[in-house]
């Protein structure tokens, strides 16, 4: 296995102010939680302003992806209920699927683990476009079952992950990140060429 597909990867993302601080404030202070936990070394992407999808529903998004070796002592249940405390931390509410939040952290690849097997993974994703907005998993899908229909998620992991594969359908990032539209990739813009999260020392 090469070293990048045994990392971890993480999507995160944000559209409404916590507590008056803008969402890259939020995603700045939710990388420092990750590496508080013990995650890391973080390689971290540039940041983006993407379209919010559902098209109008809502402000524009701000979105980073963040990747780091994989945890000795954490499992991938074990990282999710990470994400999903930071995200509590940082005002995330769950009021509607694909609603508008602070912030959103999406757990995309444990290294190479599939869960919870092939085949409920294969219905996840191939799930209808039109039941996908009313189906929410009650369990931990891995790979993340969007990753692949995402600009917004690909084109920052692009930065920090190219040649992570697919453990299911074998494509890398790069791959996945070729097959968007050219309109869906021309959206994903980085908020400056040299833009970042992690603040110089
Ligand atoms: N869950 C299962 N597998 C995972 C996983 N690998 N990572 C469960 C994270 N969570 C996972 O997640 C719904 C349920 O899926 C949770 O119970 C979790 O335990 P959620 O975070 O509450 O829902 P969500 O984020 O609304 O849905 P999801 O499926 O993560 O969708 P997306 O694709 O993240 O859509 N537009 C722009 N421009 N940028 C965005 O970042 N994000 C979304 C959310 C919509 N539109 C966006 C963006
Ligand atoms: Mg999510």
């Amino acid at each position: 296995m090469s070293v990048c597909e045994s990392r971890l990867l993480i999507a995160l993302g944000g559209n409404l102010p916590n507590m008056g601080g803008p969402p890259l404030e939020t995603l700045r202070a939710a990388l420092a939680d990750l590496s508080a936990a013990g995650l890391g070394p973080l390689q971290v992407s540039r940041i983006y302003a993407t379209p919010c999808f559902p098209v109008g529903a809502g402000p524009d998004y701000v979105n980073a992806a963040a990747s780091a070796p994989l945890p000795s002592a954490l499992g991938p249940q074990d990282v999710l209920a990470l994400l999903h405390r930071i995200e509590a931390a940082h005002g995330r509410t769950r009021e509607t699927r694909w609603g508008m939040r602070t912030l959103d952290l999406d757990l995309i690849a444990f290294g190479q683990t599939v869960l919870p097997d092939a085949a409920t993974h294969a219905r996840w994703r191939d799930l209808d476009p039109a039941l996908q907005r009313h189906e929410t998993p009650d369990r931990l899908i891995l790979p993340h079952p969007r990753l692949q229909d995402r600009a917004f998620v690909l084109i920052p992991l692009l930065d920090v992950a190219p040649d992570w594969t697919h453990p299911l359908t074998g494509q890398t990032v790069a791959q996945m990140a070729a097959a968007l539209s050219p309109e869906d990739r021309a959206e994903i813009r980085p908020l400056a060429p040299d833009s970042t999260l992690v603040k110089p020392e």
